[in-house]
Protein backbone atom coordinates (compact mmCIF):
# COMPACT_ATOMS: atom_id res chain seq x y z
CA UNK A 1 0.00 0.00 0.00
CA UNK A 2 1.28 3.62 -0.37
CA UNK A 3 -0.08 7.32 0.85
CA UNK A 4 -1.26 9.52 -1.69
CA UNK A 5 -3.65 12.87 -1.68
CA UNK A 6 -6.87 13.08 -3.63
CA UNK A 7 -6.66 15.93 -5.84
CA UNK A 8 -9.91 15.11 -8.17
CA UNK A 9 -13.21 13.10 -7.89
CA UNK A 10 -15.26 12.54 -10.46
CA UNK A 11 -18.84 10.03 -10.83
CA UNK A 12 -17.49 7.54 -7.87
CA UNK A 13 -13.76 7.81 -8.96
CA UNK A 14 -10.88 9.38 -7.15
CA UNK A 15 -7.62 10.35 -8.47
CA UNK A 16 -4.75 9.83 -5.98
CA UNK A 17 -1.25 11.76 -6.49
CA UNK A 18 0.92 9.66 -5.12
CA UNK A 19 3.92 11.46 -5.91
CA UNK A 20 4.76 8.06 -8.24
CA UNK A 21 1.86 9.08 -10.51
CA UNK A 22 -1.57 9.74 -10.29
CA UNK A 23 -3.82 6.40 -10.27
CA UNK A 24 -7.24 6.46 -10.37
CA UNK A 25 -9.34 4.72 -7.49
CA UNK A 26 -12.33 3.64 -6.38
CA UNK A 27 -13.12 3.77 -2.53
CA UNK A 28 -13.01 0.29 -0.53
CA UNK A 29 -16.64 -0.82 0.42
CA UNK A 30 -16.30 -0.79 4.04
CA UNK A 31 -15.83 3.10 3.41
CA UNK A 32 -18.94 3.56 2.53
CA UNK A 33 -20.43 1.02 5.16
CA UNK A 34 -18.78 3.55 7.75
CA UNK A 35 -20.33 6.14 5.81
CA UNK A 36 -17.33 7.85 5.19
CA UNK A 37 -17.25 9.85 1.72
CA UNK A 38 -13.75 10.35 0.78
CA UNK A 39 -13.15 14.16 -0.51
CA UNK A 40 -10.83 15.83 -2.55
CA UNK A 41 -7.40 16.85 -0.26
CA UNK A 42 -7.55 13.31 1.78
CA UNK A 43 -4.58 11.87 2.84
CA UNK A 44 -5.58 8.53 1.77
CA UNK A 45 -3.76 4.88 1.85
CA UNK A 46 -4.30 2.93 -2.14
CA UNK A 47 -3.77 -0.89 -2.54
CA UNK A 48 -2.66 -0.86 -6.15
CA UNK A 49 -4.51 -2.95 -8.80
CA UNK A 50 -2.78 -2.33 -12.13
CA UNK A 51 0.55 -0.96 -11.67
CA UNK A 52 0.56 -0.33 -15.64
CA UNK A 53 -2.70 1.56 -15.91
CA UNK A 54 -2.42 3.24 -12.76
CA UNK A 55 -5.28 1.79 -11.15
CA UNK A 56 -6.25 1.18 -7.77
CA UNK A 57 -8.32 1.13 -4.04
CA UNK A 58 -8.56 3.65 -1.49
CA UNK A 59 -8.35 1.90 1.24
CA UNK A 60 -8.02 4.31 4.23
CA UNK A 61 -8.55 7.96 4.58
CA UNK A 62 -6.30 9.56 7.54
CA UNK A 63 -7.53 12.22 9.85
CA UNK A 64 -8.46 15.73 8.46
CA UNK A 65 -7.33 18.95 9.74
CA UNK A 66 -10.37 20.61 8.08
CA UNK A 67 -13.71 19.74 6.49
CA UNK A 68 -15.75 21.15 4.35
CA UNK A 69 -19.26 19.89 3.03
CA UNK A 70 -19.89 22.52 0.32
CA UNK A 71 -17.96 22.41 -1.65
CA UNK A 72 -16.33 18.94 -0.48
CA UNK A 73 -12.90 19.30 0.63
CA UNK A 74 -10.36 18.57 3.43
CA UNK A 75 -7.53 19.82 4.80
CA UNK A 76 -7.25 23.21 3.22
CA UNK A 77 -6.24 26.28 5.37
CA UNK A 78 -7.54 28.98 3.51
CA UNK A 79 -10.61 29.69 2.02
CA UNK A 80 -11.19 32.29 -0.96
CA UNK A 81 -15.02 33.07 -0.81
CA UNK A 82 -15.76 34.58 -4.26
CA UNK A 83 -18.50 36.62 -5.34
CA UNK A 84 -19.55 38.95 -8.11
CA UNK A 85 -20.24 42.55 -7.98
CA UNK A 86 -22.96 41.64 -10.46
CA UNK A 87 -23.50 39.17 -13.11
CA UNK A 88 -24.56 37.26 -11.46
CA UNK A 89 -26.19 39.75 -8.64
CA UNK A 90 -24.85 39.57 -5.56
CA UNK A 91 -26.17 37.46 -2.51
CA UNK A 92 -24.99 38.76 0.92
CA UNK A 93 -27.27 35.98 2.87
CA UNK A 94 -24.98 33.39 0.97
CA UNK A 95 -21.86 35.07 1.46
CA UNK A 96 -22.63 35.55 5.07
CA UNK A 97 -23.39 31.99 5.54
CA UNK A 98 -20.09 30.95 3.70
CA UNK A 99 -18.33 33.12 6.55
CA UNK A 100 -19.97 31.17 9.00
CA UNK A 101 -19.02 28.44 7.98
CA UNK A 102 -15.46 28.56 7.23
CA UNK A 103 -15.32 29.82 10.68
CA UNK A 104 -16.77 27.03 12.09
CA UNK A 105 -13.83 25.07 10.20
CA UNK A 106 -10.92 27.82 12.03
CA UNK A 107 -10.53 28.94 8.03
CA UNK A 108 -8.08 31.53 6.78
CA UNK A 109 -10.94 33.48 5.08
CA UNK A 110 -10.27 36.21 2.24
CA UNK A 111 -13.47 37.85 0.32
CA UNK A 112 -12.31 38.45 -3.39
CA UNK A 113 -15.29 40.38 -4.99
CA UNK A 114 -14.80 39.93 -9.40
CA UNK A 115 -16.20 41.61 -11.80
CA UNK A 116 -15.18 45.13 -10.41
CA UNK A 117 -14.62 46.84 -14.12
CA UNK A 118 -18.78 46.10 -14.00
CA UNK A 119 -18.95 47.92 -10.41
CA UNK A 120 -20.34 51.24 -12.31
CA UNK A 121 -22.77 52.08 -8.75
CA UNK A 122 -19.38 52.02 -6.69
CA UNK A 123 -20.88 49.02 -4.88
CA UNK A 124 -17.50 48.30 -3.66
CA UNK A 125 -17.39 51.28 -1.90
CA UNK A 126 -19.56 49.74 0.52
CA UNK A 127 -18.57 46.44 0.56
CA UNK A 128 -14.96 46.75 1.30
CA UNK A 129 -15.52 49.00 4.51
CA UNK A 130 -18.07 46.39 5.43
CA UNK A 131 -16.18 43.58 5.27
CA UNK A 132 -12.87 44.56 6.65
CA UNK A 133 -14.47 46.09 9.34
CA UNK A 134 -15.53 42.44 10.17
CA UNK A 135 -11.57 42.20 10.45
CA UNK A 136 -11.71 40.28 6.87
CA UNK A 137 -9.09 40.42 3.85
CA UNK A 138 -10.99 41.48 0.94
CA UNK A 139 -9.47 41.56 -2.32
CA UNK A 140 -11.66 43.33 -5.50
CA UNK A 141 -10.55 41.71 -8.77
CA UNK A 142 -10.78 42.13 -12.24
CA UNK A 143 -9.99 39.70 -15.30
CA UNK A 144 -10.44 41.93 -17.52
CA UNK A 145 -8.46 44.84 -16.27
CA UNK A 146 -6.13 42.71 -14.85
CA UNK A 147 -7.04 44.20 -11.37
CA UNK A 148 -5.36 42.95 -8.14
CA UNK A 149 -4.11 39.39 -9.73
CA UNK A 150 -0.56 39.50 -7.49
CA UNK A 151 -2.44 40.15 -4.68
CA UNK A 152 -4.88 36.72 -4.64
CA UNK A 153 -1.52 35.20 -5.91
CA UNK A 154 0.40 36.30 -2.94
CA UNK A 155 -2.22 35.16 -0.49
CA UNK A 156 -2.34 31.95 -2.46
CA UNK A 157 1.46 30.78 -2.18
CA UNK A 158 2.56 28.41 -0.11
CA UNK A 159 -0.83 27.56 1.23
CA UNK A 160 -3.85 24.92 0.47
CA UNK A 161 -6.69 26.91 -0.64
CA UNK A 162 -9.99 27.01 -1.88
CA UNK A 163 -11.99 28.84 -4.38
CA UNK A 164 -15.53 28.52 -3.25
CA UNK A 165 -18.85 30.43 -4.57
CA UNK A 166 -21.95 31.05 -6.72
CA UNK A 167 -21.59 29.88 -10.38
CA UNK A 168 -20.64 32.03 -13.25
CA UNK A 169 -18.54 34.53 -10.47
CA UNK A 170 -15.45 33.91 -12.33
CA UNK A 171 -13.08 31.81 -10.20
CA UNK A 172 -12.30 29.58 -13.23
CA UNK A 173 -10.85 32.62 -15.26
CA UNK A 174 -9.42 34.40 -12.47
CA UNK A 175 -7.30 30.58 -11.58
CA UNK A 176 -6.50 31.30 -14.98
CA UNK A 177 -4.97 34.32 -15.08
CA UNK A 178 -2.84 32.91 -11.34
CA UNK A 179 -1.55 30.40 -14.04
CA UNK A 180 -1.99 29.99 -18.00
CA UNK A 181 -1.07 26.68 -17.70
CA UNK A 182 -4.28 25.84 -15.69
CA UNK A 183 -6.57 25.88 -18.91
CA UNK A 184 -9.77 25.79 -16.80
CA UNK A 185 -13.37 25.75 -18.47
CA UNK A 186 -14.90 28.56 -18.14
CA UNK A 187 -18.92 29.77 -19.02
CA UNK A 188 -20.70 32.36 -20.00
CA UNK A 189 -23.68 34.05 -17.47
CA UNK A 190 -26.59 33.76 -18.94
CA UNK A 191 -28.06 36.81 -20.91
CA UNK A 192 -31.63 36.79 -20.02
CA UNK A 193 -31.48 35.58 -15.98
CA UNK A 194 -27.52 36.66 -15.52
CA UNK A 195 -27.23 33.12 -13.87
CA UNK A 196 -23.53 31.26 -13.91
CA UNK A 197 -24.17 27.82 -15.71
CA UNK A 198 -22.62 25.34 -13.58
CA UNK A 199 -19.46 25.07 -16.39
CA UNK A 200 -16.88 23.39 -13.23
CA UNK A 201 -19.09 19.99 -11.99
CA UNK A 202 -15.93 19.05 -10.04
CA UNK A 203 -13.55 19.84 -7.15
CA UNK A 204 -9.88 19.56 -8.18
CA UNK A 205 -6.45 20.57 -6.23
CA UNK A 206 -4.19 22.07 -8.43
CA UNK A 207 -0.50 22.78 -7.96
CA UNK A 208 0.65 26.14 -7.70
CA UNK A 209 4.05 27.27 -9.11
CA UNK A 210 4.86 29.52 -5.66
CA UNK A 211 4.67 26.53 -3.88
CA UNK A 212 0.85 25.09 -2.35
CA UNK A 213 -1.88 23.98 -3.99
CA UNK A 214 -5.62 25.71 -4.36
CA UNK A 215 -8.37 24.09 -5.32
CA UNK A 216 -11.51 25.28 -7.90
CA UNK A 217 -15.03 24.22 -6.80
CA UNK A 218 -18.18 24.03 -8.56
CA UNK A 219 -20.43 26.72 -7.60
CA UNK A 220 -23.02 26.19 -5.29
CA UNK A 221 -26.40 28.51 -4.90
CA UNK A 222 -27.49 27.83 -1.69
CA UNK A 223 -26.06 27.12 1.70
CA UNK A 224 -27.87 24.96 4.63
CA UNK A 225 -26.77 26.35 8.09
CA UNK A 226 -28.90 23.94 10.36
CA UNK A 227 -26.25 22.28 11.86
CA UNK A 228 -25.17 24.79 13.85
CA UNK A 229 -26.45 25.44 17.19
CA UNK A 230 -28.62 28.56 18.31
CA UNK A 231 -25.84 29.64 20.85
CA UNK A 232 -23.11 28.44 18.42
CA UNK A 233 -23.80 30.94 15.55
CA UNK A 234 -22.80 34.27 17.35
CA UNK A 235 -19.13 32.86 17.56
CA UNK A 236 -18.88 33.03 13.54
CA UNK A 237 -19.66 36.24 13.27
CA UNK A 238 -16.55 37.17 13.99
CA UNK A 239 -16.56 40.85 14.85
CA UNK A 240 -19.47 40.32 17.29
CA UNK A 241 -16.38 39.58 19.84
CA UNK A 242 -15.35 42.86 20.63
CA UNK A 243 -18.17 43.91 22.47
CA UNK A 244 -19.48 42.55 26.37
CA UNK A 245 -23.08 42.19 27.40
CA UNK A 246 -24.90 42.20 30.46
CA UNK A 247 -25.38 38.28 29.94
CA UNK A 248 -21.47 37.91 29.23
CA UNK A 249 -21.35 34.57 26.98
CA UNK A 250 -25.03 33.58 27.58
CA UNK A 251 -26.29 36.40 25.31
CA UNK A 252 -27.20 36.05 21.91
CA UNK A 253 -27.79 39.55 20.89
CA UNK A 254 -31.04 39.71 20.22
CA UNK A 255 -33.88 40.52 22.67
CA UNK A 256 -31.28 40.56 25.90
CA UNK A 257 -31.04 44.03 27.73
CA UNK A 258 -27.78 46.02 27.67
CA UNK A 259 -26.35 44.10 24.56
CA UNK A 260 -23.04 45.36 23.73
CA UNK A 261 -23.62 44.21 20.22
CA UNK A 262 -27.07 45.88 19.45
CA UNK A 263 -25.60 49.02 21.11
CA UNK A 264 -22.54 48.46 18.62
CA UNK A 265 -24.79 48.42 15.37
CA UNK A 266 -27.00 51.37 16.90
CA UNK A 267 -23.89 53.37 17.03
CA UNK A 268 -22.83 52.15 13.51
CA UNK A 269 -20.22 50.18 14.49
CA UNK A 270 -21.06 47.23 13.72
CA UNK A 271 -23.01 46.89 9.68
CA UNK A 272 -26.39 46.72 10.11
CA UNK A 273 -26.53 44.31 6.97
CA UNK A 274 -24.26 41.73 9.21
CA UNK A 275 -26.30 41.77 11.97
CA UNK A 276 -29.60 41.44 9.91
CA UNK A 277 -28.18 38.52 8.10
CA UNK A 278 -26.84 37.08 12.06
CA UNK A 279 -30.57 37.24 12.77
CA UNK A 280 -32.13 35.68 9.54
CA UNK A 281 -29.80 32.74 10.58
CA UNK A 282 -30.45 32.72 13.76
CA UNK A 283 -34.31 32.34 13.38
CA UNK A 284 -33.64 29.96 10.33
CA UNK A 285 -31.56 27.47 12.87
CA UNK A 286 -34.26 27.80 15.31
CA UNK A 287 -37.31 27.45 12.83
CA UNK A 288 -35.26 23.77 11.91
CA UNK A 289 -34.99 22.76 15.46
CA UNK A 290 -38.67 23.57 16.30
CA UNK A 291 -39.78 21.35 13.27
CA UNK A 292 -37.13 18.68 14.55
CA UNK A 293 -38.31 17.83 17.89
N1 LIG B 1 -16.70 41.54 -16.78
C1 LIG B 1 -16.04 40.53 -16.22
N2 LIG B 1 -16.35 39.26 -16.54
C2 LIG B 1 -15.66 38.26 -15.95
C3 LIG B 1 -14.61 38.51 -15.01
N3 LIG B 1 -14.14 37.32 -14.58
C4 LIG B 1 -14.87 36.37 -15.22
N4 LIG B 1 -15.78 36.92 -16.06
C5 LIG B 1 -16.75 36.22 -16.91
O1 LIG B 1 -17.68 35.53 -16.09
C6 LIG B 1 -18.13 34.33 -16.74
C7 LIG B 1 -18.08 33.16 -15.78
O2 LIG B 1 -16.72 32.85 -15.48
P1 LIG B 1 -16.26 31.44 -14.90
O3 LIG B 1 -14.80 31.59 -14.61
O4 LIG B 1 -16.67 30.32 -15.77
O5 LIG B 1 -17.09 31.37 -13.54
P2 LIG B 1 -17.04 30.24 -12.39
O6 LIG B 1 -17.16 30.94 -11.11
O7 LIG B 1 -15.88 29.37 -12.58
O8 LIG B 1 -18.42 29.45 -12.66
P3 LIG B 1 -18.78 27.89 -12.40
O9 LIG B 1 -17.67 27.04 -12.91
O10 LIG B 1 -20.06 27.69 -13.15
O11 LIG B 1 -18.98 27.75 -10.91
C8 LIG B 1 -17.25 34.18 -17.98
O12 LIG B 1 -17.99 34.61 -19.10
C9 LIG B 1 -16.09 35.11 -17.72
O13 LIG B 1 -15.52 35.63 -18.89
C10 LIG B 1 -14.29 39.88 -14.71
O14 LIG B 1 -13.39 40.20 -13.91
N5 LIG B 1 -15.03 40.84 -15.34
MG1 LIG C 1 -15.66 27.34 -12.87
ZN1 LIG D 1 -25.41 40.68 23.37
Amino acid sequence: MIDGQIIKAISGFYYVDTGKGIYECRGRGILKKEKVNPLVGDNVKISILDEEEKKGIVEEIYERTTELIRPPIANVDKALIVFAIKEPSLNLSLLDRFLVLAEREGLDTTIIFTKVDLDDERTLDVLKPMYEGCGYHVIPVSTVDNLNIDEVKETLSGSVSVFAGPSGVGKSSLLNEIDENFKLQTGQVSEKIKRGRHTTRHTELHKLETGGMVADTAGFSSLSVDDIDEEELKEYFIEFEDYDCKFGGRCIHENEPKCGVKEAVEAGEISQQRYKSYLQLLHEIREHNTRKY
